[in-house]
């Protein structure tokens, strides 16, 4: 093992200096937009994930690569989809927040894998995607085990994939136990975007995350086994920074295990040249079958979650829009059409892969993209408000996309939170919930877990709303704001924010400290 370990960092030389992180997500008024969160330094420019950030502010070379890839790029996340082909279904190591009969934790939510593919039936169920959706643009293996832990049917998916469908780009994602092993490998089939999940760098926290792993044909436990999951990871990581491959770093927030520990990850994968970085939190019930489903550790809150990653801010840039996909998810973020594509029903198919055709639709998105972001500076510099203080609240937004407020409150099964100043908006994440409204009706069962989950925000912004979600919401302190139906999110929330603030003035209302939040536990179910 230490000779296999030794032979690697020979092979290693990274150049560090190649990808330096940026700043994050935020909005500045009267079209001064500015960049401080999200993003990353990539090459010899910027780069960020970030909603306001583009051509701009990065390299054109990695501009390029994030410009429609939907995890590395949050603005793009409105118009690109991905997708994961099931390829993968072993693991070399065991997490103490997975059970194998559910998705890997690494990308997934937990839920069965409908169906394990070959590479030659994941092959085509690309191709039948990528005619279907144009807009889908990135192919990711993701579990539902470890795509390195299966190498051959994840490399032969990528290596025919390279050939039929050259427009795709090609996502792998890994526990980076055996990752500078297939560094070449990776970069042999142009795979530009590579996510290594790292929880800890140091044994002592990793001996709580990982019972056990599987290196060099021998078991190891415990701290041994922590100690050379963390050098292998960093070993993975400073490899692909020298090979010029966007690395993304997935980390599962467990409290009281890495919360307080994070930090020091955030700064060790930065050093190292990450991209991105993407703290999620643990999911954990009981009914998972997860080691800590079962002893009863508990996931972060929305604030500790929000807190965790506010402390990183500044370290390596920050992804706040994943939304912890399946293994197996198609479409957009956040939406799930894996059911449409069945091997059953891809047979049905009248699979045509039109190059030309994809482009010119991709031409068209981005031109609506383009557009989009022109009107929503344009809306921005509309908002007048020179007021200096310190007051910052958050609140949800319902949207189907195109940066507008423009979803019913009973049509929502996810908000969007942005942090408002006097100045600028930031986006900080979405909160899923259940749907309100169910058949035509309002279900009002489901409107306690809505309101736990935005519960730190001090309004919601929506197209419309009916009475009764109106008055519940009112009663526990969130004010419902339909008046910027079909407005941009950031005018809106400024907007509404110099309104509140002014009504604090005139002492209409008190202002008052929010709580905090849950974070919904369990599988996404799209409406
Ligand atoms: Fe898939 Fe992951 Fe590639 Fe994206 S997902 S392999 S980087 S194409 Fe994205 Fe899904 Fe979050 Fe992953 S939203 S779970 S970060
Ligand atoms: Fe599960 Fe993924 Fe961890 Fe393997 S790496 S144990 S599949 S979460």
């Amino acid at each position: 093992m230490e000779s296999a370990l030794e032979t690697a960092s020979q092979n290693a030389s990274p150049s560090l200096s190649r990808l330096k992180p940026l700043t994050g997500i935020k909005i500045e008024v009267a079209g001064q937009p500015e960049s401080s969160g999200c993003g990353t330094t990539g090459g010899e420019g910027k780069a960020s994930c970030g909603t306001s950030d583009g051509p701009d502010d990065m390299s054109p070379e990695v501009w390029e690569k994030v410009k429609n890839h939907p995890c590395y790029s949050e603005e793009a996340h409105h118009h690109y989809a991905r997708m994961h082909v099931a390829v993968a279904p072993a693991c070399n190591i065991q997490c103490n927040y997975c059970n194998r009969k559910y998705d890997c934790s690494n990308e997934s939510r937990p839920g069965v894998v409908s169906q394990k593919l070959t590479p030659d039936q994941a092959v085509k169920k690309v191709i039948a995607v990528a005619s279907e959706i144009p807009q889908m643009t990135v192919l990711g293996i993701a579990g539902p085990g470890d795509a390195l832990a299966s190498p051959q049917k994840t490399f032969e998916t990528f290596r025919q994939l390279q050939e039929q469908a050259p427009d795709i780009k090609l996502c792998l994602s890994t526990n980076g136990l055996m990752l500078p092993d297939f560094v070449d490998e990776i970069c042999k089939y142009n795979i530009d975007h590579v996510t290594i999940t790292i929880n800890m760098i140091d044994a002592e926290v990793g001996e709580k995350i990982y019972p056990w792993i599987f290196y060099n044909h021998k078991r190891y436990y415990g701290r041994e086994a922590a100690q050379i999951l963390t050098e292998r990871q960093m070993l993975g990581l400073e490899m692909l920074t020298a090979r010029g491959v966007l690395t993304k770093i997935n980390s599962v927030l467990i409290p009281g295990v890495n919360d307080k520990h994070l930090y020091e990850v955030n700064r060790a994968v930065k050093s190292r040249g990450a991209f991105l970085h993407n703290i999620m939190p643990l999911i954990s019930e009981a009914e998972h079958g997860t080691v800590y489903g079962l002893t009863g550790q508990r996931g972060p809150s929305a604030q500790e979650l929000k807190e965790v990653q506010d402390a990183c801010m500044g370290g390596a840039n920050l992804m706040r829009h994943c939304r912890q996909c399946r293994a197996d998810a198609v479409g957009l973020l956040g939406e799930d059409r894996s059911d449409e594509f069945t091997l059953d029903q891809i047979e049905q198919m009248d699979v045509v892969y039109d190059l030309e055709k994809r482009r010119a639709y991709q031409e068209n998105v981005e031109a609506e993209r383009q557009a989009q972001q022109n009107a929503k500076h344009a809306a921005l510099a509309t908002v007048t408000d020179s007021a200096e203080d310190n007051m910052k609240v958050l609140v949800a937004v319902a949207t189907t996309g195109g940066g507008k407020v423009n979803e019913h409150f009973g049509h929502a099964t996810e908000f969007q939170i942005h942090e408002i100043t006097t100045t600028s908006t930031t986006f900080v994440g979405h909160r899923r919930v259940d749907l309100y409204c169910q058949g035509g009706f309002g279900e009002d069962e489901q409107l306690p877990s809505i309101v736990n989950a935005i519960n730190d925000c001090h309004a919601v912004l929506v197209a419309k709303i009916g009475a009764c979600p109106r008055d519940e919401l009112l009663a526990a302190g969130i004010e419902p704001v339909d008046a910027y139906a079909h407005e941009f999110i950031e005018k809106a929330a400024l907007t509404w924010f110099a309104d509140y603030r002014a009504r604090v003035a005139k002492g209409e209302i008190i202002h008052k400290e929010r709580g905090d939040a849950a974070i919904r536990q369990g599988a996404f179910m799209a409406a």
